[in-house]
């Protein structure tokens, strides 16, 4: 073997540990190939990386040795347990200053662990969200690194190399400590979960609401992606409505219509919840895989339980135009709710999260890749203490041009018995947010009368006060409470 020291180690010779390597290979960088199944290594070197500058190791103590200081070591293993592994193996083998950078699908606050274990250690810790699939990693992915923050000097000219790259600017940026970019990797496939269900829900309305056929849907799709929906998942979808089987027919109609998931969209749900922003769009979208998923159910219920016998009797043309428009507002609406969840979440955190840069690390190589990510961008470039999207001038006036077609879309779902989730809950949060006024003040009251929690008046917000609703004296709803 060469007497050449590696610039990095990657450990995991999966298709997207593979093809990072052959990126990083491209971009002139020495890698050394790692993986727990040692024989995997050669067969790697001997095939797809046969005639290139990589080189491979026989263990960790081999591979460390193989390494130039300060000694970088990539994981692209499962999350979880084969992380946690390879970090307490490496860690004996390494040095103060060197860099462990988890690639993987990793739970952020893993990597919060890790990156506090190893901060007494001087042993840097990145997690980063890599996002673009197995092409990606190939040939330009979206890269997110967190972590300690001393570590991204030595790596940066590393992945922004092989990051993919919009106006020449690279998809790939310093997010924030600890972390923060397996965080924001999880809001972006949140966010990747509510995208792809508005997509399903238009061509829903369109296929039993409108009654039209798959290569018109194509057409309207195609035209779509040369306007402000231009995007890699509208660009799919055309091409998914034109694919025709072996047999000549679509293939669309005969996949089996029940959703399966690997839990990323969940975990967004999950901090939501936990960091209590109102995310409700991507919510529903993976409630509405697991909803798919009761096929049989649905199929018997189909039988029992009326809908509605009213038929589309309006403007096609018109109301693919609404559909468009209100795509365009829920997509707004839900992004809007995955960005206050990454401010929530800094806020807790204390990181510091650019969210211009996050915009423009989803802008090119990533799933949810689009030109509206361009938009965002420029908000955040132009007012980065925007405090929500929607409230951006530029957003603002085109949600403002867009609304009323979102309410068209759901009614008309709801009149004619189709399901749109994500339309609905994208509308129900914007009239919710645009309300100076929500009924919190019944519910107060009622928590009041049943549990003696008390309310702020409207003249006195800070100071809580209790009533005595009964009229039986004391603290009497107290004991109504348990109930
Ligand atoms: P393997 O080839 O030895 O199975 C994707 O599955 C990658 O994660 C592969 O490189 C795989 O190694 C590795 N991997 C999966 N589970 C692992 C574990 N428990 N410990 C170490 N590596 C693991």
């Amino acid at each position: 073997m060469s007497e050449q020291k590696a610039d990095i180690a990657l450990i995991g010779l999966a298709v997207m540990g593979q093809n990072l390597i052959l990126n990083m290979n491209d971009h002139g960088f020495v890698v050394c190939a790692f993986n727990r199944t040692v024989a995997k290594v050669d067969q790697f070197l001997n095939n797809e990386a046969k005639g290139t500058k990589i080189i491979g190791a026989k263990s960790l103590e081999d591979m460390v040795k193989k390494l130039k200081k300060p000694r970088k070591v990539m994981l692209l293993v499962k999350a979880g347990s084969a992380v946690d592994e390879f970090v307490k193996n490496l860690v004996p083998l390494l040095e103060k200053g060197d860099i462990i950078i988890d690639g993987g699908n990793s739970q952020y606050l893993d990597t919060q662990r890790w990156c506090k274990e190893l901060a007494p250690t001087g042993i840097h810790y990145i997690g980063m969200g890599v996002s673009g699939g197995e092409d990606g990693a190939r040939y330009g992915p979206s890269l997110m690194p967190g972590g300690h923050p001393a570590a991204w000097s030595h790596v940066k000219p590393i992945f922004q190399a092989i990051s993919a790259k919009v106006n020449n600017e690279p998809c790939c940026d310093w997010v924030g400590e600890d972390g923060a970019g397996h965080f924001v990797k999880m809001v972006h496939n949140g966010i990747e979960y509510g995208d792809m269900q508005l997509i399903c829900e238009a061509y829903q309305l369109m296929k039993d609401v409108v009654g039209m056929e798959q290569d018109e849907m194509a057409e309207v799709f195609e035209n779509w992606n040369k306007g402000e929906l231009d995007s890699f998942l509208i660009e799919i979808t055309r091409d998914i409505l034109k694919f025709k089987d072996n047999d000549g027919k679509h293939l669309l109609p005969k996949i089996r219509d029940s959703a399966g998931q690997k839990g990323t969209g969940k975990w967004t749900g999950i901090s939501a919840l936990e960091y209590g922003v109102p995310v409700t769009l991507i919510g529903e979208a993976v409630f509405a895989r697991c909803l798919s998923s009761l096929k049989d159910e649905r199929v018997t219920a189909s039988k029992l339980l009326p809908g509605s016998s009213q038929k589309f009797s309006g403007d096609k043309k018109q109301f693919l135009e609404h559909l468009r428009k209100a795509l365009y507002a829920s997509k707004l609406i839900s992004y809007a709710q995955g960005f206050m969840l990454l401010r929530e979440a800094a806020k807790v955190h204390n990181w510091n999260l650019n969210y211009g840069s996050i915009a423009l690390m989803w802008r090119g190589g990533c799933i949810i890749r689009s030109a509206f990510l361009g938009n965002i961008k420029d908000a955040f470039t132009k007012n980065p203490a925007l405090s929500n999207l929607l409230l951006d001038p530029y957003f603002c006036e085109r949600i403002s041009e867009c609304q009323l077609s979102l309410r068209q879309v759901v009614a008309q779902a709801a009149l004619l018995a189709a399901p749109a989730p994500a339309f609905s809950s994208a509308l129900a949060f914007y009239d919710g947010y645009r309300s100076a006024v929500l009924p919190a003040n019944l519910l107060q009251a009622q928590r009041d009368y049943f549990g003696a929690h008390t309310y702020e008046l409207v003249t006195k917000p800070g100071t809580f006060v209790h009533t005595n609703w009964t009229g039986h004296g004391g603290n009497v709803s107290a004991s109504t409470y348990n109930n």
